[in-house]
């Protein structure tokens, strides 16, 4: 390296470099450079049904597999599993024309699943997983019974919104009482309904579900500030905002997500401009050039003051979001930020402060935006260069996550090697596994022209069968 020139600078000019002592693989400077990803393809898929495998031998109906012991681990509730992983793969086994196995996953659900549980489930959760992976697994199998368990399912959601005097879903339900719990809310877990509850609505010929969820996001809107940004914790029960920090991050992230995503799929004007209307006053009072790299601070919804620099990993969707919604200098501008932060770390920390572009938060839960926000771009634009950087994404989880029995979250991404936890999340088996596979296997059971995932990467248009 020239002296003098700073090393992210440098790493910049390079087109990208590596960390961790030479771990991990570097971007390429050829990006842009055509290649054949089947290769790439043929590994994804390869992975995924190796884990697959070990989760069926070891785990079979349990929530999460433990890839370092081979043990089981429950999530919506201590003590009782309800298949989440394996609900949550059923659609991206069966892009992969995986039908065996998809049989497998599909038969056990019949044979098992039940939503009779007399304990407290939390809504968003239960409705990005559970419900929007019942019906993308309807939609890609047509399975009638695979779409009576989600309405099932969200039927026993629905007391959280309809037990409220707002209309903003409490954070709990019990799914066998119908008793509701925790107002003490934020604008994720009232605004993540649309896309599961409006299909439903869709397929079922009854408005309730998607009328519920439009509702709920309204009231937030509703409550913008004068700069027309959104704080992102609120009160289901008063209505009140409960903290003035606006964040493109959690809990703030799938509320814009879903606004887009209703007018997507559903063609509903109103929520484009309360989409477009949230958008503009977020890039006029929230964005950040720092280093000439775009950054989205935590800001005072009131003021605009900046109040963090963190960035959190789970906000490199929204790069993809600017880019599908038609900002695609914004969304470009903010993947190529998160693309300096893999560059330096290789696996991207679950949060960085930007303006020291160190670790806050070392960890790594096999977090999936990074590789949903290239799907994104790569679907908007054509530009390889996502599909390099979606590669690398895969080639570094390889090297650090894989484990005796799958895939490990990282406890500390700056450790040589990157220490593990003995834990997978269930939406390892739904999120960068797909993208992977729909960006490099050029999938004939996909769409690429018409299509819809969800934020769990639930496939809700676009499977062909
Ligand atoms: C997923 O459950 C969903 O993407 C959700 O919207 C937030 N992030 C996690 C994965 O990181």
């Amino acid at each position: 390296m020239p002296r003098g020139v700073p090393r992210r600078t440098a790493l910049r000019l390079l087109g990208g470099a590596t960390v961790a002592g030479g771990l991990l693989a570097m971007s390429s400077p050829m990006a842009s450079a055509r290649r054949d990803w089947k290769p790439v393809a043929e590994a994804v898929r390869r992975e995924y049904l190796w884990a697959w495998q070990h989760y069926v031998e070891r785990a079979l109906g349990a929530d999460h597999i433990k890839p370092i012991s081979g043990g089981r681990e429950d999530f919506f509730v201590e003590g009782h599993s309800i298949g989440l992983s394996l609900v949550e793969a059923v659609d991206t086994l069966w892009l992969m024309e995986a039908d065996a196995e998809v049989q497998q996953a599909v038969q056990w659900i019949k044979d098992n699943l039940s939503f009779d549980v007399d304990a407290p489930f939390q809504v968003f959760e239960t409705n990005i997983r559970m419900v929007g992976g019942l019906a993308s697994a309807y939609h890609c199998t047509g399975d009638q019974r695979l779409l009576e368990l989600a309405v099932d399912v969200a039927d026993r959601l629905l007391p959280a919104f309809t037990e409220s005097p707002t209309g903003l879903p409490y954070r709990y339900v019990n799914l066998a009482t119908g008793a509701v719990s925790v107002p003490e809310t934020n604008i994720v877990e009232i605004g993540t309904y649309i896309a599961e509850f409006g299909v439903l609505s869709e397929w079922t010929g009854d408005r309730r579900y998607f009328d519920l969820a439009k509702q709920a996001m309204r009231v937030a809107f509703d409550k913008r500030t004068e700069l027309g940004l959104l704080p992102h914790d609120i009160h289901a029960e008063t209505g009140e905002w409960r903290n003035r920090q606006a964040t493109v991050g959690p809990p703030g992230d799938s509320y814009y997500e879903y606004l887009w995503d209703g007018y997507v799929l559903f063609g509903d004007e109103e929520l484009r401009q309360w989409y477009d209307t949230l958008t503009d006053a977020i890039l006029a009072h929230q964005a950040e050039r720092h280093q000439n790299l775009l950054w989205f601070p935590q800001v005072d919804a009131f003021t605009g003051d900046v109040l963090s620099r963190d960035q959190s990993v789970l906000a490199a969707f929204y790069a993809g979001l600017l880019g599908e919604s038609g900002r695609l200098t914004e969304g470009r501008a903010y993947h190529d930020a998160f693309n300096i932060v893999q560059d330096e770390f290789g696996v991207i920390p679950t949060s960085v402060d930007y303006s020291t572009m160190s670790a806050t938060d070392r960890s790594n839960a096999l977090r999936p935006e990074f590789a949903d926000s290239a799907f994104m771009l790569w679907l908007a634009t054509g530009d390889e260069i996502f599909r390099e950087r979606a590669n690398l994404h895969f080639e570094n989880m390889l090297k650090t996550s894989k484990t005796t029995y799958g895939f490990a979250s990282l406890a500390d991404v700056t450790a040589n090697p990157p220490s593990q936890e003995d834990t997978c999340p269930g939406y390892w088996w739904s999120e960068q596994m797909k993208y992977y596979w729909l960006l490099f296997s050029d999938a004939q059971r996909f769409d690429y022209q018409n299509n819809y995932l969800s934020t769990e990467a639930n496939v809700l248009r676009g499977a062909r069968r």
